[in-house]
């Protein structure tokens, strides 16, 4: 008698938690690893190897690698230009789709060793690994599946060279924080596709480096926003449906750009583009690094949107970084700085509809520590946060961030002054997830409202308010 009591009173505080207790995980949630590079927002993309001296997007593969010259290769200057832009890491292209790899690898004889770059005795990636550990920079790489030089490549045999190429990248050059698998593919000539053996290269990369996140169009750890314009979709839920994909998947689904709301895996999106209109180096266009606006915009639409921005940053024939893309990071670094210097809600008293109480106050929205957030009770999927800044305020921007960690909840928000004696809705939304920035016209306020609209009870760790430039 005395164990079923027992076991009935487990069952009871299973399903009844008292308030103040913390909430439970609800659907997917993300890994160790996935929640580093959720604290990340910003980081470099570096397109460098044969096709910057022969200018063009694809190399073939049967270039002579004596083109790979650079002449004032400087590898702490790209750190330099990554660390004063704000950027929290670099991914290097290790090997594009021409096979040519940027370090000595044993697999291969299309690489450093065969150019004339430092007769044959460079390493692009110690150079670069190094420059970033000294500048306190992240180390990532991207290495492509496919290889258009070498004479294994559409056999089975190919797997077995691509995984002990992984093992050089992912052993030789310290911490790596992130592993790039391009998508890109070709068929052969007698009508089929190089089978990759996905398992055994993510097996490579767990092995050798656990704390790196995984990167393809489909995961396991990052998915691909599905363009490569650097925009997300307004609607970006971290997880996807397991059933819709595979790594190498080739094309683009519309669930790559907004996830699913009932999807049982984490796997959220990576927002892509390049600073200038090709990835890798082209003179003719020095004068084509996207303007400001274009940068502020994409950085709205990747940071703001749930996502992390990658943004390339082609280093030249000389293998320095050209200054006109310098100046325009340092204009975006300007603005960010300026438009988020001065959080409104710092000042503000926080109160909400649905207080769970103990260790979950409305204030925890507000305190910007990370680690505490504001949770509703259970029962309130649907629930408010209220702003009150004590005096009139000009505002046009709210920052909002899920506690992610337990799942991602909200599925639509509104925001609503209060004008006049009423609260009156002046925007909102669908997701949040770890991110999300909403911008809309300058308004003055004394209070403002978070209303939302949740799968289970809201969980925010972070509510912040702006008045950034026009
Ligand atoms: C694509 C590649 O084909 C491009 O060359 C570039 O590397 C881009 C990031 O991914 O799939």
């Amino acid at each position: 008698m005395r164990r079923y009591t027992t076991i009935l009173w487990i069952a009871v505080l299973a399903i009844h938690c008292a308030p103040g207790d913390p909430p439970l995980p609800f659907g997917a949630v993300p890994s160790e690893r996935q929640l580093l590079w959720h604290g990340m927002k910003y980081h470099a993309f570096i397109h460098f190897g044969p096709n910057t001296f022969t200018d063009i997007e694809w190399g073939h593969g049967d270039e002579n690698p004596d083109i790979f010259n650079p002449t004032e290769l400087d590898c702490r200057q790209w750190a330099r230009v990554i660390k004063e832009a704000g950027m929290e890491g670099a991914v290097i292209t290790a090997k594009h789709h021409d096979g040519f790899c940027l370090w000595p690898s044993e697999q291969s004889t299309h690489t450093v060793r065969e150019s004339r770059w430092k007769d044959g005795k460079g390493d692009v990636l110690r150079e670069l690994s190094d420059a970033c550990r000294e500048l306190g920079i992240k180390f990532g790489i991207y290495v492509s599946p496919w290889d258009r030089n070498h004479p294994t490549y559409f056999t089975d045999e190919y797997n077995t060279v691509f995984m002990k190429m992984l093992e050089e990248v992912l052993t030789e050059y310290g911490d790596v924080y992130y592993v790039f698998f391009d998508g890109a593919f070709s068929v052969g000539p007698d009508g089929k596709r190089q089978e990759y053996d996905w398992e055994g290269f993510t097996d490579v990369v767990r092995r050798c480096q656990p704390q790196a996140v995984i990167f393809s169009d489909a995961g396991p750890d990052v998915r691909w926003i599905g363009n490569e314009r650097g925009y997300a979709a307004e609607t970006n839920w971290c997880t996807i449906d397991a059933g819709a994909f595979y790594p190498g998947i080739g094309g683009v689904n519309d669930q790559l750009q907004t996830g699913h709301e009932d999807g049982e895996l984490w796997i959220p999106a990576e927002v892509n583009t390049s600073i200038r209109p090709g990835w890798f180096y082209h003179k003719e266009e020095d004068d084509k690094v996207k303007p400001l606006s274009r940068l502020i915009d994409n950085w709205y639409h990747s940071v703001g949107m749930n996502g992390c921005f990658l943004l390339n940053l082609p280093p030249d024939t000389r293998g320095l970084i050209h200054n006109n893309d310098i100046q325009r990071l340092t204009e975006l670094k300007l603005y960010l700085d300026e438009a988020f210097s001065v959080n409104l809600a710092a000042a503000a008293h926080a109160s909400t509809t649905s207080s769970r109480g103990g260790a979950f106050r409305a204030a925890n929205s507000i305190d910007e520590d990370p680690e505490t957030y504001w949770a509703a009770e259970d029962e309130d999927p649907e629930a408010a946060l209220e702003l009150d800044f004590g005096e009139p305020v000009e505002l046009n921007t709210v920052l909002l961030q899920e506690h992610i960690p337990l799942g991602q909840r909200v599925k639509a928000f509104s925001i609503d002054a209060f004008q006049d004696g009423e609260f009156v809705e002046i925007a909102g939304g669908t997701t949040i997830g770890n991110r999300r920035i909403v911008r809309f016209e300058p308004i003055t306020t004394t209070r403002i409202r978070i209303n939302l609209k949740a799968k289970a009870c809201p969980l925010i760790s972070n509510l912040k308010v702006f008045r950034v430039p026009d």
